[in-house]
């Protein structure tokens, strides 16, 4: 049986701080957990509560930073947020695919209990479920999303104005966000026209990432005097690839020799200039937080949201043209990529930059995953944790064990389900059950970060271990709602040509969420 320990406190003497650490401890849990102390930290050494920026890229892999390096992609701006910060080797997404994992970032929650565990892009969460918004919020932050949000279509129990966020703007729904030219985004459920887009998934006269890093540039100044939380979950470099002609990143790129794609042959250097867009835009946000003097008032966190794609493979590029899971220094290329739960589709970016209170430069191999987010989060601004989350507070691996006042707890274990694959690690050890009745795998990650040595045979006690711990972090799915079905289904009624799907919305039941099967490839990036 599940029994979630809360560790929270208030530490009154500062009036402001209070530490949540959220832990799921099962009983069968060889590890322990240390515990937090009961005092906070001393007050000298507690930081204010400072504005989170938090970018989530959508699709970026692993090993596509050119400071991992990646001979092709370019990104010193992110580079920065490595170099001043720290970079973490195994904090891994919530899910292999877009909406759970985005979830479970939002819920503080992993997918054995999210409401939302399919990619179907409309899913949403419940109403008055917590998110990091909602608790933030709750702390007195202003927030605002811009980007793709992934937890609610329009007309769901799910979209984001109802779950904390002041502002949200961008795509609620995963199909719409497979154009970068709509006819409209949206705006807090609203539709905002995009002029000159005629329905042409990859041409037409308003980019829509312009308008959405405009939109967040907008609102960081508007409240640059009060608290606050950006939260960017940008679609680029993922997507029905088309950039405007003369976007100085497309200008990088449009010229290299690459003959790739899944729609059309400049597919592959869409997407390197993509990439650097993103980072382009990372760089102005990082500036504009300079010129407002809030660098060091400002933690900033920058993720990947599932594993990398091996996006335009081909004879030569098997692993993916720019392959994102492999190490450009050893060769050794995490097995499987987004869609499955190997280390190819869990392993993301993930950096925290906060000057003054994050030594930079550091290299952390904490393991965690995106539940961790939410406590985190809450942390930092002192906000009441919600119980039912599954996540740890990483403040004191973020900010040292002196200024979190304990040391950083450790999961007893991580959990993760998609369409009937499965996975559970703990510690060194990870089980995988790649499709619903196939037998367990383990693997030592310590030596063999690869997967290819399957230990089932000489540590059946591990195995046993790990499945029943699968079996208990499993609950059936509690599903939002739908109050709108014809509204759900117009945003996903944009003009696509991809492998991903065709133009309409399927009308499922939100009651009766469908897995996808096991082991396929997206359905809706
Ligand atoms: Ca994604």
């Amino acid at each position: 049986m599940r029994v979630p320990r809360i560790a929270c406190w208030l530490a009154i003497a500062a009036g402001l701080w209070t530490a949540c650490a959220g832990v799921t401890a099962l009983a069968a849990a060889s590890q322990t957990q240390p515990r937090s102390r009961a005092l906070g930290p001393t007050p000298a050494l507690r930081p204010a509560r400072p504005n989170i920026v938090f970018f989530v890229i959508d699709e970026l892999g692993y090993y596509e930073l050119s400071c991992m390096g990646h001979p092709e992609l370019r990104t010193p701006h992110i580079d920065r947020l490595a170099a001043e910060g720290v970079r973490f080797t195994q904090f891994l997404a919530g899910s292999s695919v877009c909406a759970p994992s985005r979830a479970c970032l939002m819920t503080g929650k992993h997918t054995g209990h999210t409401s939302l565990r399919t990619n179907a892009g409309w899913e949403p969460i419940r109403a008055g479920e917590a998110t990091v918004a909602s608790v933030l919020k709750g702390a007195g932050y202003v927030c605002g999303g811009f980007g793709k949000w992934g937890c609610g279509a329009r007309g769901t129990s799910g979209v984001p104005e109802t779950h904390g966020f002041d502002r949200f703007f961008g795509y609620y729904d995963q199909v719409h966000a497979h154009t970068f030219f709509p006819t409209y985004l949206i705006c807090n459920s609203r539709e905002v026209p995009l002029a000159g887009n005629t329905g042409n998934p990859r041409q037409g006269k308003t980019f829509s990432q312009y308008v959405i890093f405009e939109e967040a540039r907008k609102f960081l100044i508007e409240n640059k005097d009060r608290r606050f939380f950006l939260y960017l979950p940008w679609t680029p470099p993922h997507g029905q690839w088309g950039i405007p002609e003369d976007d100085p990143s497309w200008q990088l790129y449009k010229d290299k020799p690459w003959q790739a794609g899944m729609f059309t042959p400049r597919d592959a250097r869409i997407y390197a200039a993509m990439v650097h867009l993103v980072d382009r835009q990372v760089g102005e946000i990082l500036r504009l937080l300079e010129d407002l003097g809030l660098e060091e008032k400002t933690i900033v966190f920058f993720a990947g949201d599932n594993g990398g794609y091996t996006y335009f493979a081909d004879a030569e590029h098997p692993a993916g043209w720019f392959a994102p899971n492999v190490d450009p220094k050893t060769g050794k290329r995490f097995r499987g990529a987004k869609g499955n739960l190997y280390e190819g589709g869990l392993r993301v970016p993930f950096l925290v930059r906060w000057p003054g209170q994050i030594a930079p430069g550091r290299i952390s191999h904490h393991l965690g995953y995106f539940p961790d987010i939410l406590p985190t989060l809450a942390e930092l601004a002192g906000a009441e944790c919600p119980k039912e989350i599954d996540g740890i507070s990483i403040v004191p691996e973020l900010l040292g064990p002196d200024a979190a006042g304990r040391p950083q707890a450790q999961h007893s274990f991580l959990y993760w389900e998609l369409g009937g694959q499965t996975a559970v690690r703990q510690g060194k050890w990870k089980a995988v059950r790649p499709r619903p009745n196939a037998p367990w795998e383990l693997y030592d990650l310590d030596r063999d970060i690869v997967e290819k040595h399957d230990l089932t045979a000489s540590h059946p006690e591990v195995v046993a271990r790990l499945a029943a711990l699968a079996d208990q972090a499993h609950r059936p799915i509690e599903p939002g709602e739908v109050y709108d079905q014809a509204l759900v289904d117009k945003d996903r009624t944009v003009p696509v040509q991809s492998p991903w799907g065709g133009r309409a919305a399927k009308k499922t039941k939100p009651a009766k969420p469908k897995e996808r099967p096991a082991g396929r490839a997206d359905a809706a990036p």
